[in-house]
């Protein structure tokens, strides 16, 4: 039987990100994909001028109730972008709605900042939904922002990266850190991997594509899981997603400027799927 995955994102009708990513990543990995939107927004909000967004925490309390009459589960839980007063029935998600692995991208920031409408008071909250989860997969950002510290970008040893990632591990108990964003070196980026199993930190690096693409996290991400309820290990499911979100990039690279907003990941998933299927 085909294994049955929820993700709880946002939709942001144009902006290849969030749900309009991890829906067809997901379902071309082979999973039943059931969606629950946090919002709606005309687009996402990096970058765009005069976004709409509507919550949807109202109706999110109304679909969770019909889920749990009618028995619903999941087979894994995968979480992005969500809004504050959302984090209780998320986590109740979580819990209560999940035979599998929990998921989180802890999104809230990049670039050091915060995304628009987040702030330290939310960056609490995500550390409890954090909090025993099997992945996390926070940005260099986002990482800094769960401990409450300044985010650190730029110019930083690897024994920085090393302390960040085992201290974030302690702090959440997640069984695996993600940690993406990290570079040692001008000409490579990628991502450092932590695992509570064998306490060690392994990276993988690949070529830095020099520009900044938004909803490359959440392209990323939803890779990531996708190779994961695969069956493939949290590290080689880390590297597939690496390999995959710069082949989209590379694949955007020379439109970048008439396509400003995201990156053309869709021709890129059959290779996604044949690396998984290897
Ligand atoms: O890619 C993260 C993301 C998801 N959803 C919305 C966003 C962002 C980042 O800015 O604005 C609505």
């Amino acid at each position: 039987m085909e294994k049955r995955i929820l993700t709880v994102q946002d939709i942001s009708c144009v902006g290849q990100c969030s749900t309009t990513v991890a829906l067809p990543i997901l379902s071309a990995c082979g999973f039943e994909t059931a969606i629950l939107p946090s919002g709606i927004l005309s687009t996402h909000t990096a970058g765009f001028v005069g976004f709409t967004v509507l919550s949807m925490t109202s109706e999110m309390a109304k679909i969770v109730k019909h889920w749990a009459n009618e028995k619903i589960s999941f087979d894994a839980v995968y979480t992005g972008y969500i809004l504050p007063d959302q984090v209780p029935l998320v986590a109740e998600i979580l819990r209560g709605f999940n035979k599998g692995p929990r998921i989180i991208d802890p999104v809230m920031g990049d670039n050091g900042k915060f995304y628009y409408g987040f702030d330290e008071k939310f960056a609490k909250q995500m550390l409890s939904l954090c909090s025993g989860a099997d992945v996390i997969l926070p940005n260099l950002t986002e990482a800094a922002f769960l401990l409450n510290e300044k985010p650190v970008t730029e110019g930083y040893s690897e024994e920085y990266i090393v302390k960040l990632i085992k201290r974030l591990a302690d702090k959440t108990r997640a069984k695996n850190v993600i940690l993406t964003g990290v570079s040692f070196e001008n000409s490579l980026l990628g991502v450092a991997v932590y695992s509570q199993a064998d306490k060690r930190v392994n990276y993988y690096f690949a070529e830095r594509i020099p520009q900044n693409f938004h909803g490359t996290g959440d392209i990323y991400s939803s890779a990531a899981v996708g190779a994961y309820l695969n069956g493939k290990s949290v590290f080689e499911s880390a590297k597939i997603a690496v390999d995959y979100t710069v082949k989209c990039m590379k694949n955007t690279y020379a439109d970048r400027n008439e396509h400003p907003y995201g990156v053309f990941f869709e021709q890129m998933i059959p290779y996604l799927i044949e690396a998984i299927r290897k």
